[in-house]
């Protein structure tokens, strides 16, 4: 049975740029239901979804990137683990809504990096949900750093470490704009959507990816990239927009949507 990794971006599950922690809960709802019916398709899926204004604004915050530096570092490392999981909550209560059997694997439990980079870690429990028929649910999180105290793993990173480890058919990033743009489609009304992203226009595609946002702390688009480059060179690899209905559906059936990457 082939299995499919999901991200479901912090920019479409919350309101990101809000200052305060606040989730998009009707089209959390949406994608519920449209992961039921790809599930029902005999998919295998993993679900990991990201941080948004749940997660970005603590880490900022309490400067997370650069580990427990000082007293105040603890606090938000636990603010920030209590809020990851209280959006982790929202999300599989409502898979729970539409009967979706998932169950959440909280990263800083038993995930660790160094230096910021995700360490090595043993995915068999992952294996023997998805042998049970139950979605694993995985989520940005800040874990504990062996260098540094703690750091902030990505969504990302474990995304693509876990369709590497995992051998997954495909990988779908959804976020809240329609794919990689030649330039930040929030800033420039007239960006042109990139199809695709391979080893011909990889370089020139990364020199255009700047990170606008002050309360991101993972690289936006560019760190997604990277992370698709370090640990997926021949898989196939989605960036769409989940604010529109059927996304999943249509990646899966028709491949149109959004920016395909392949660097085989
Ligand atoms: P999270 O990290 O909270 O899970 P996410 O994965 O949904 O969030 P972001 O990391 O915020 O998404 O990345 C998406 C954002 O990247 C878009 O909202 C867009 O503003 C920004 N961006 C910057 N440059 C580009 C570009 N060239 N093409 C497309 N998006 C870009
Ligand atoms: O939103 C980062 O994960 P991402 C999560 O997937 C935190 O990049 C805690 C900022």
């Amino acid at each position: 049975m082939s299995l499919i990794v999901i991200k479901l971006g912090g920019s479409v599950i919350t309101h990101k740029e809000s200052s305060t922690p606040k989730p998009r809960t009707k089209i959390i709802k949406s994608l519920a239901k449209e992961i039921l019916s790809i599930s029902k398709r005999g998919y295998k899926i993993i679900l990991i979804h990201g941080g948004g204004s749940y997660g970005h604004n603590l880490a900022k915050k309490y400067n997370l990137i650069q580990g427990l530096k000082e007293k105040k570092s603890y606090e938000g490392f636990i603010k920030t683990v209590q809020s990851m999981n209280k959006l982790n909550s929202i999300i599989i209560d409502l898979l729970e809504k539409v009967v979706l059997p998932a169950v959440s694997l909280p990263p800083h439990s038993f995930i660790t990096q160094t230096n910021g980079k995700l360490n090595d870690f043993d995915t068999s429990v992952i294996r023997n949900i998805l042998e049970l028929g139950i979605i694993p649910v995985l989520y940005g999180d800040p874990v504990i750093d062996t260098k540094i105290g703690c750091s902030i793993l990505s969504g990302d990173s474990i995304a693509t470490y876990l369709a590497k480890k995992l051998n997954a058919k495909k990988v779908i990033f959804l976020t809240d704009v329609d794919g990689i743009f030649d330039s930040n489609p929030k800033i420039n009304k007239n960006a042109e959507l990139i199809p695709l992203v391979n080893n011909q226009n990889i370089t020139n595609v990364l020199k255009n990816l700047t990170s606008h946002n002050n309360f991101d702390v993972s690289g936006e688009m560019k760190g997604k990239i990277l992370s698709i480059k370090e640990n997926l060179p021949n898989k196939n690899a989605v960036i769409a927009n989940g604010l529109k209905s059927n996304i999943l559906t249509e990646i899966l059936t028709q491949n149109t949507a959004g920016t395909k990457i392949f660097l085989g």
